[in-house]
């Protein structure tokens, strides 16, 4: 006889619904990006390229992530950030795709990522190397490094460069949306540390008893608004800026 394991998802488990949904979204999202690309103008079709590219990476791993933690019960750490490294960069050139035309140079999207990679690579050595049962102090130290990224993106974004370069974009439209995707990073971002501070040694699983499994559900709903979130302020840029080129040329 042929024993077939078929994996279930447990009802009473909301971090593997959001696994499930979380899959679902971002591909359907990634579709959707994807198509609507060949009804902007020349200049937004890059813009919206990044816009796909940055959830169709997250789906393949939600693919993955997802039956991870179903076979092991465990956090797919690895898969995640190999995700967040990939994508998190990607979100950045979004910025700097928009502020282009206002004179972004080379030089901001390098700071930006590497503020990013910055943020990675500690908030990786917080989680993947945490002693057994979970130390405070390792949490807390590599939590605050990582948080130091952040913050230089989130400066950029709401004071900085990007900011100054869409406070000279003569295009209304622009000033409104790189508004908006600040405020993700600001709010949305925000959960991410939330998140974090769950693992066993982190502030909330000390101070509330917070499961380690709802690192993931933290992560999995910040990455449903952060990544869809994005792209569909960028697409509605596109599509909004598609419409008034077309208009003022009639
Ligand atoms: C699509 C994925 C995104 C937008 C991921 C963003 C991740 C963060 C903003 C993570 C931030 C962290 C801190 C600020 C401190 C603790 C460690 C992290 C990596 C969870």
């Amino acid at each position: 006889m042929i024993l077939l394991e078929v994996l279930t998802i447990p009802v009473d488990d909301p971090v593997a619904f959001t696994f499930f949904t979380g899959y679902m979204a971002m591909m359907a999202a990634s579709v959707f990006f994807f198509f609507e690309r060949s009804r902007v103008t020349g200049k937004w079709k890059l813009s919206l390229l990044i816009s796909g590219l940055i959830t169709f990476i997250a789906a393949v791993h939600y693919y993955y992530m997802r039956d991870y933690y179903l076979s092991t019960g465990d956090n797919p750490t690895a898969l995640r950030y190999i995700d967040w490294t990939l994508t998190v960069p990607l979100m950045c050139v979004e910025f700097y795709l928009l502020t282009k035309a206002a004179g972004a140079k080379k030089s901001l999207l390098v700071k930006l990522i590497i503020a990013s990679v910055w943020m990675l690579v500690f908030g990786y050595i917080g989680e993947a190397f945490n002693p057994e049962g979970g130390s405070t102090s390792h949490s807390v130290i590599y939590g605050v490094l990582s948080t130091l990224g952040y913050i230089y993106i989130l400066y950029t974004a709401w004071i900085g460069e990007v900011a100054q370069l869409s406070k000279k974009s003569d295009n209304p439209l622009i000033q409104k949306s790189v508004r908006i995707l600040a405020w993700f990073v600001l709010v949305g971002w925000a959960v991410y540390p939330i998140g974090y501070m769950c693992m066993p040694g982190g502030w909330l699983n000390i101070a509330f008893g917070w499961e380690p499994s709802s690192v993931d559900l933290f992560y999995n709903i910040a990455d449903a608004i952060n990544k869809i979130g994005f792209g569909l302020v960028v697409y509605n840029l596109a599509a909004s800026d598609t419409e008034r080129l077309a208009e003022s040329t009639q």
